[in-house]
């Protein structure tokens, strides 16, 4: 069998328009959305849909990365192949360019989600001190398990003073000075993992330090080797995966591991009888608060003539209050400023990442009062009520009772309702998965995944990950792709606004199996269903919904896990990753990230990379057979359908090679790749 089945299948997109119908203002595939994004035209309100249109055609030395604004000597373009202009002014070539950006990008991610993981580490170390009433420690099961992976003995410690030094390890990974490990990547990767980083030089010494690394290597005047520059942007993505595994262990032992659950998605969650709240953001730290106060303050909200307090997620917070507490989740990135065209949106409170500047504006077209929460993202137009952990509940409240006030003044000549919604099972932690496959083969849960690869009954494990990006239609090449998986018997697990196309379009339930699994998926995931018969109220899903974009790493572990099992390393376990929208620098990180531990990784939106052959060449073939890992772009959903299922094939297909041969000559299974 060749490499791919498809000989023709090389590293280089397809022609697939780089940007579908840019003059469609349209740009979505959602029903609900589309009459959401009909209502603000009417109302002649500006969204997302209509600035991206604006924007075309975006700038092309920006798209192919060969756009330099790191000093103030520049912006510099690369204009020509030779001669003065094929270089910027400091003499930086189209290479170094390309690969410093990259880079860059990768360390704004890192930022990102090592920042949230902080602010949990702060808070589970002010819980441990018995400063914090408001929190605790939920899980304290996760907590010792998790002491016990960090290699922490927990015998004879009561939970708070194991509580204290998970965060104080945890700390150490941000800012150590020595060049011991980082615990959180470490007690989580394979021997040989460890050993190929540790050979490429990409094992990051600590978080913060890395990120400032790739900050001062890209200045003016500094690296301009470009394999050097992507080497220390891997190490920086290794960083940010630390703090990614940061977050979600964490936030578990916070707010606890997440279970099944049975909830609802897309704009019909909104509902007019009750005050609504949009919480938007990443940090289940406000949000799971808002959670608790909404609860407590039922009463005053019926006693101004609502039926109750609806909470409604947006993004990836949306995506933790689903896991956690079930709560019904409106929309994933694309379609934030819709929720509010529905005029039922009391109040929105977001804290990071990801929220458009233009929310507060629409807001005002509207009674909507919106909160901003964290002093590191304020947005003019918006009340800044400055969360602090130590009065997070009274805060909360605050916010609440804000809300129900405001929902006295609702226009109601503004309500216009979209009442689409679909039934949503998630909650699937690797807990709640093992707690599945643990019904079959209660020793080693995974195993009951790997064996039924080996046996050829599924084909391998997709993750879908990432934003949305509108580029093309909203959400469209998320469900594209993953219908032709699905459909092609491979194992589906989602995270972040990926998961949230899937709960909106009604994938994430019983019904999608009946409607798109192929013979082999249907017949695994029955199985696993008769396993735990009585247990599941709503059945299994489709695509098992992991969590935020943090969680991720919940994935990868999935993977690690399967690569142990199995006794070989990651890039032999036919286990691929799909961001089929990637819009933000955090996906660029967990992209990369992804790469090194040696997954194929699908990217639908071209990054500013092809500006360089040698820099793309380096992450869609050399990344290969260094890592084991590889970057594919490709627009097209069908072809890159083709394209993950001919990786899963053939590390199938070489696995069970690796297999016959060991069989047949007694011998070790082989580690190469
Ligand atoms: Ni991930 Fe989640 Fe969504 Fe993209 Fe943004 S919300 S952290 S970055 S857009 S998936
Ligand atoms: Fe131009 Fe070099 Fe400055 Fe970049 S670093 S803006 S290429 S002079």
């Amino acid at each position: 069998m060749p490499r791919f089945r498809d000989t023709q299948m090389g590293s280089k997109p397809s022609g697939a328009p780089r940007v579908v119908e840019p003059k469609n203002v349209v740009r979505m595939v959602d029903e609900a959305g589309i009459g959401a994004l009909n209502r603000a035209r009417e109302l002649g309100i500006c969204t997302v849909f209509d600035r991206f249109v604006a924007q075309q055609p975006q700038c092309g030395f920006g798209y192919k990365g060969i756009c330099c604004r790191i000093c103030i000597a520049g912006p510099c373009r690369i204009k020509a192949g030779d001669g003065p202009g094929s270089r910027g002014i400091c003499g930086a070539t189209a290479y170094t360019i390309v690969a410093r950006y990259i880079a860059r990008l990768i360390a704004g991610g890192a930022a990102s989600h090592s920042d949230h993981g902080r602010h949990l580490a702060y808070v589970l170390s002010k819980v441990a001190a018995g400063n914090l009433a408001d929190y605790q420690v939920t899980d304290p099961a996760k907590l010792v398990w998790l002491a016990g992976r960090l290699g922490l003995d927990p015998t004879g410690k009561d939970h708070l003073t194991l509580a204290a030094e998970v965060a104080r390890t945890a700390l150490n990974d941000f800012s150590k000075h020595d060049e011991e490990p980082c615990l959180f990547l470490d007690s989580t990767i394979t021997a040989a993992r460890r050993r190929k980083f540790d050979q490429t030089n990409i094992y990051p010494r600590a978080i913060d330090r890395e990120v400032v690394n790739v900050l001062a290597g890209t200045t003016m005047g500094m690296d301009a080797d470009p394999v050097n520059i992507i080497f220390q942007g891997l190490r920086t993505a290794l960083a940010d995966y630390t703090g990614m595994q940061i977050s979600t262990d964490l936030s578990d032992v916070l707010f606890g591991t997440p279970q099944p659950v049975v909830s609802e998605a897309n704009l019909g969650v909104l509902d007019p009888q009750q005050v609504n709240i949009a919480v938007h953001g990443h940090n289940p730290l406000v949000s799971l608060m808002l959670v608790e106060a909404a609860r407590k303050l039922k009463t005053e909200a019926v006693a101004v003539g609502a039926s109750g307090i609806n909470l409604v997620g947006i993004c990836c917070t949306g995506n933790e209050m689903l896991m956690r507490a079930g709560v019904k989740m409106a929309a994933n990135v694309a379609s934030q400023e819709l929720v509010l065209m529905t005029g039922v949106v009391d109040a929105m409170v977001v804290d990071v990442q990801c929220i458009m500047s233009s929310l507060p504006v629409i807001c005002n077209c509207f009674h909507t009062k919106m909160f901003t929460t964290n002093w590191v993202a304020k947005i003019p137009g918006a009340e800044h009520m400055a969360f602090n952990e130590a009065t997070a509940q009274a805060d909360a409240e605050h916010m609440i009772r804000e809300a129900i006030h405001a929902f006295k003044n609702r226009d109601r000549e503004k309500v216009t309702l979209f009442e689409i919604k679909n039934q949503v099972v998630a909650g699937f932690s690797l807990e709640a998965l093992y707690g599945l496959f643990g019904a079959i083969d209660p020793e080693t849960p995974v195993k009951v995944l790997t064996d039924a690869i080996l046996a050829g009954k599924i084909k391998g494990v997709c993750l879908f990950a990432g934003c949305n990006n509108l580029k093309s239609f909203q959400d469209a090449s998320h469900l594209g792709i993953v219908k032709e998986l699905a459909k092609n018997d491979v194992f589906l697990v989602a995270t972040g606004c990926s998961a949230g196309a899937f709960a909106k379009a009604g994938l994430l339930n019983a019904a999608a199996v009946e409607a798109y699994a192929g013979p082999g998926l249907k017949a695994f995931l029955k199985e696993l269903e008769i396993a735990n018969q009585g247990k599941l109220e709503a059945g299994l899903p489709l695509i098992f919904h992991m969590g935020s974009c943090v969680d991720n790493v919940r994935a990868m572990n999935l993977c690690t896990d399967m690569a142990n099992q199995l006794g070989v390393d990651v890039p032999k376990v036919p286990f691929v990753a799909s961001a089929p929208e990637a819009m933000h620098e955090k996906a660029v990180a967990i992209g990369s990230w992804g790469v090194a531990m040696g997954l194929p990784v699908h990217v639908g939106a071209m990054p500013p990379i092809e500006g360089s052959e040698l820099v793309y060449g380096l992450t869609t073939q050399i990344a290969a057979d260094v890592f084991g890992g590889h970057f594919i772009f490709e627009m097209d959903d069908q072809v890159a359908s083709e394209k993950l299922l001919a990786a899963l094939e053939y590390r199938t297909w070489k696995l069970g090679v690796h297999h016959q041969m060991k069989e047949k000559y007694a011998t070790a299974l082989y580690q190469g790749y």
